[in-house]
C-alpha cells in the first residue's frame, strides 16, 4: 500500500467567518466546520489556504483558527494546516503549533511575491517541515504565486521523505500526468474543483477545494465515480458543479460561498477587508444559486 494512503480523499479548503471589523467569529467558523463534518461529509479540512483568507491574516489569528478547527473537529476527519506564508520563521512557528495541536500534515504554499529562486524554495520547504515531527504537502498555485516548478524541481523536494505530496492547484494536465507517473507514492490532490474530473482521470489521490464547503456531496460523487471507471456518469455530475462553480465565480468566489452557508442556516459571516463582503444584489444572486443548485 502507498505511503500516507491515511491521508487521500476529500477536503474542504474551510472558509473562516469573520465579524465586520475582520475578527474570527468563532461561533461562525464552528458552525462552518461543523456543516462542513456533518452534511458535507468530507474526509478533511485543509485550515488556512487561500479560501481561509489565510494571507490576510496575523500569525495570532492564523493560530486562533487552528486551534478552533482542531478543537471542534478533534479527530473525527483528518485534518491539513496551512502554514506557508513569505517569512518562513512564521511558517516554522505556525508548523510548531499545528504539528502541538495534532494536525495530520502540514502544507506551505511556494513562497511567492519576490522572485526566489528554486535553492531559496527547497531551503524554505526543508527548513519548514525539519522543525516538526510530521509531513508535509506542497501547496502549488502558480496562477496566483507566479511559481511554476518543474517534474525534475518537484522530485529534489520530494527528496526529504517528510515531503510526502502537493495540492496541484493548476489546469496543467501534461503536467499533472508527468507528476503521477514520476512519483506514484506522493500524494497528488486535485486543487480546481471545476477540474476535478480530468485531474481524476490522471490519478490524483484527492481533492482540497473551496467549493466543497457547499458542494461537497457532488464532489465526492464525480471522485468515487471517476475512481470505478465510470466517466460519463461522473461527467454529468461535473457539467451540474460546473453551472454551479461557473454562477459562483461570476458573482464573486468566497463571498458567494459565505453568502450559499448563510442560506443554509450557517453563520458564515464576512470577509476580511480588503476582500468585500457580499452586497445586496450579490446576495440575490446568491439566492437564486441556491435555489437552482443547492436547494
Ligand atoms: O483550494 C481553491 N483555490 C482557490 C482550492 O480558491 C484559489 C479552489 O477550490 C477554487 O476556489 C475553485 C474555484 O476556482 O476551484
Amino acid at each position: 500500500m502507498m505511503k500516507n494512503a491515511d491521508m487521500k480523499g476529500i477536503y474542504s479548503a474551510l472558509l473562516v467567518s469573520f465579524d465586520e471589523n475582520g475578527k474570527v467569529n468563532e461561533k461562525g467558523l464552528r458552525e462552518i466546520i461543523r456543516h462542513n463534518i456533518d452534511k458535507m461529509k468530507v474526509d478533511g479540512l485543509y485550515v488556512g489556504g487561500s479560501t481561509g483568507e489565510n494571507f490576510m491574516l496575523s500569525t495570532e489569528e492564523k493560530r486562533e483558527i487552528f486551534r478552533i478547527a482542531k478543537d471542534e473537529a478533534k479527530d473525527s476527519i483528518k485534518l491539513i494546516a496551512q502554514v506557508g506564508s513569505i517569512n518562513v520563521y512564521e511558517s516554522v512557528e505556525l508548523a510548531k503549533y499545528a504539528t502541538e495541536l495534532g494536525y495530520d500534515a502540514i502544507s506551505a504554499v511556494t513562497p511567492f511575491y519576490y522572485k526566489f529562486t528554486f535553492q531559496e524554495i527547497k531551503d524554505y520547504y526543508n527548513t519548514i517541515i525539519n522543525s516538526v515531527e510530521n509531513r508535509l504537502i506542497i501547496y502549488s498555485i502558480p496562477a496566483l504565486t507566479g511559481v511554476n516548478m518543474s517534474v525534475a524541481q518537484f522530485g529534489e523536494l520530494f527528496e526529504n521523505e517528510k515531503i510526502i505530496g502537493v495540492k496541484f492547484t493548476a489546469a496543467d494536465f501534461f503536467l499533472l500526468e508527468r507528476l503521477r507517473k514520476a512519483y506514484p507514492d506522493h500524494l497528488i490532490y486535485a486543487g480546481f474543483d471545476e477540474m476535478m474530473l480530468p485531474a481524476a482521470v490522471c490519478g490524483i489521490d484527492g481533492a482540497i477545494g473551496s467549493t466543497f464547503n457547499v458542494n461537497g456531496i457532488r464532489a465526492r460523487q464525480i471522485y468515487e465515480l471517476a475512481q470505478a471507471g465510470k466517466i460519463e456518469d461522473a461527467l454529468k455530475i461535473q457539467h451540474v458543479t460546473n453551472d454551479l462553480i461557473s454562477a459562483i465565480l461570476a458573482n464573486g468566489l468566497y463571498p458567494t460561498i459565505k453568502e450559499l452557508l448563510k442560506l443554509q442556516g450557517v453563520d458564515a459571516g464576512y470577509c476580511h477587508r480588503p476582500m468585500a463582503s457580499a452586497d445586496e444584489g450579490q446576495k440575490a444572486v446568491a439566492k437564486e444559486i441556491f435555489d437552482n443548485y443547492l436547494g
